[in-house]
């Protein structure tokens, strides 16, 4: 890779000052340091934490459901993260006792109430009890994670016969997290990556920021999801200043400078997006829909059925086959090869020969699949494909235009420059289907960037609610009260179903625009009690890019260092 402004190489930087990391004021900053390690010494008997570390959420501005499909994202990190102390005791030597005596992996948070405490077993090759959804599952993902890397690099069985590991009694984690649940803004990943570079510092290993975003993407699947990589990368890579393209296979971060005119505000919908719950009905049905498509779209292309059911993603059929991967070469093809409409599970196996679907998706082992094919017996293929190849499309648009590039030369490729020829309009940065000439009611020519990266958003939140019907009433009416107040565009970010809208405006109406906003959309919701006032500024808020995670080191007599 090596593009410039990627930092996979580099590590996890151990922070010297809170100013390194937070913009916020230092004394509240430091004050919840401080909550975090008192409710840690409670909780753990006077203990003192080894080790401590943050992960931030993120917030994704462009790029929706394209990351597991091996395209680029473009999100960046926010200031509300995950932060998780832990400590190791280990075993006295010679003591018979605790020699014996079976080590293990204690976990609590901050707000116990909410978020229960509970003990594991010090096993890395325990399984995740994918069916209780207990919030420590994702502490459990990050533990496995590291294992998993180890082995991957050929030093699980040195590390585990270290002297150090063989003495581990009781690993101890506690967790406070500022990122709110479900809102698509990674709260889950946030706390996975927090763990995971936590409990790698606290057991002396060091991973680079490419390895850390790999293993927890990988590790995030523990949980039942089948995690794309975009979270964990922008967690563990995110810069202040500065939104980032992820790339993936391999992992890649490059910087993108957002234009200082505008301000991103975030939203949140109200509606909780239970991602692992319903995954099987909503993300993995996602994920193989867009499989399927992707293995219709080779056997078009005259694969041997055989060969095109190994293919994973689209964008590996697109680089073979559409013009060395152009997205509008693609975008034609989907319309050649996939029906409109479902298909059905008997349609698929037949017709098209792909014969038993849970052979496909190796279904025993792979629960996650398995539940989908189970609970589900139509798929939608055409309509996935056209968001994804489109999508793809505006990532590269946007990054462009961040970069300096004229709306007008962002686009490029032959079949559009064709119909441009064509239907004799100026190129359109915004073309959302696989129809060009659907979209050029609209044609971008001659606008700012601020509106052309306004309107790429606004075309991302239609295809993701039409195409790949993401969004749900609550999105739809945030992102229209965004757009009413003000707001130049607007879309749901993360995975939808619930969770966040990201809306861009002109700096110097931000304050406004959010007043409005909450007028119309969560006046009538603390009325009703669907939302609660007291969490007001974690519901409508402004956001810039922040910093992915840290270490940071604690003092006990001086608290965190700043
Ligand atoms: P959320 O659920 O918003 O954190 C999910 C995936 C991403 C990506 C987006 C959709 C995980 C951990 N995250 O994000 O990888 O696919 O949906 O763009 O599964």
């Amino acid at each position: 890779m090596g593009a410039v402004g990627s930092k996979q190489h580099a590590r996890v930087p151990k922070a010297s000052k809170l100013s390194d990391v937070y913009d916020d004021n230092e004394n509240s900053v430091a004050a919840r340091y401080d909550t975090l390690v008192s409710a840690f010494k409670t909780q753990f008997e006077g203990e003192k934490p080894k080790t401590i570390a943050r992960s931030p959420g993120r917030v994704n501005l462009i790029g929706e459901h394209i990351d597991y499909e091996g395209y680029s994202v473009l999100p960046m990190a926010i200031g509300l993260d995950v932060i998780v102390a832990v400590s190791v005791a280990l075993k006295e030597e010679g003591n018979v006792e605790e020699d014996e005596a079976e080590a293990t992996l204690s976990i609590a948070n901050v707000d116990g109430e909410k978020y229960t405490p509970k003990e594991f077993p010090f096993d890395h090759e325990q399984e995740v009890d994918v069916k209780s959804h207990h919030w420590t599952n994702y502490v459990l993902c990050g533990f496995k994670g590291i294992f998993d890397q180890l082995k991957k690099q050929n030093k699980l069985e040195s590390v585990l016969e270290s002297a150090f590991m063989k003495r581990v009694k009781k690993v101890m984690v506690m967790v406070d997290g500022k990122v709110p649940l479900g809102s698509g803004l990674s709260s889950f990943s946030a706390l996975n990556c927090a763990v995971t570079v936590a409990l790698m510092d606290a057991f002396e290993l060091s991973f680079t920021k490419g390895e850390l975003s790999e293993l927890t993407c990988l590790s995030e699947r523990y949980s039942g999801t089948q995690s794309g990589g975009m979270d964990q990368a922008i967690s563990i890579m995110g810069e202040k200043d500065l939104a980032k393209r992820i790339d993936f296979n391999p992992i890649g971060a490059m910087d993108v400078p957002l234009p200082t005119n505008l301000t991103f505000l975030i939203g949140n919908s109200c509606a909780v997006s239970k991602k692992a719950e319903s995954a099987h009905k909503h993300y993995n049905l996602r994920v193989v829909e867009c499989r399927l498509a992707a293995i219709l779209m080779a056997k078009h292309y005259g694969e041997d059925i055989e060969k095109a059911k190994t293919r994973v993603t689209l964008r590996e059929v697109a680089d073979l086959y559409c013009n060395k991967g152009d997205l509008w070469t693609a975008l034609g093809a989907v319309r050649k090869a996939l029906n409109e409409g479902s298909y059905t599970k008997k349609q698929l196996e037949n017709d098209e020969g792909l014969g038993d679907l849970r052979k496909i998706f190796d279904c025993e082992n792979n629960e996650a699949f398995n539940v989908v094919l189970q609970k589900n017996d139509t798929f939608k293929l055409r309509d996935r494909a056209r968001h994804v190849f489109s999508e793809a499309r505006r990532v590269h648009e946007f990054q462009k235009i961040c970069e300096g590039q004229s709306p007008r030369y962002a686009v490029s490729g032959p079949i559009y420059e064709h119909w441009c020829k064509v239907i004799g309009l100026e190129p359109d940065v915004g073309v959302a289907s696989d129809d060009p000439t659907k979209d050029f009611g609209h044609p971008m020519y001659g606008i700012g960037k601020e509106d052309a990266l306004a309107k790429l958003m606004h075309l991302s939140h239609e295809s993701c609610k039409t195409q790949y019907e993401c969004s749900c009433d609550e999105l739809d009416e945030l992102v229209d009260a965004f757009m009413s107040a003000g707001a130049l565009g607007a879309r749901l970010t993360g995975a939808g179903w619930g969770g966040c809208v990201v809306a861009v405006c002109e700096s110097d109406i931000a304050e406004e625009i959010l007043a409005d906003v909450k007028k119309s959309f969560y006046e009538k919701r603390f009325q009703s009690g669907v939302a609660n006032i007291a969490d007001e500024t974690n519901l409508l808020f402004k956001t810039a890019p922040s910093a992915g995670a840290a270490i940071l080191h604690y003092d006990d007599e001086k608290g965190v260092i700043v």
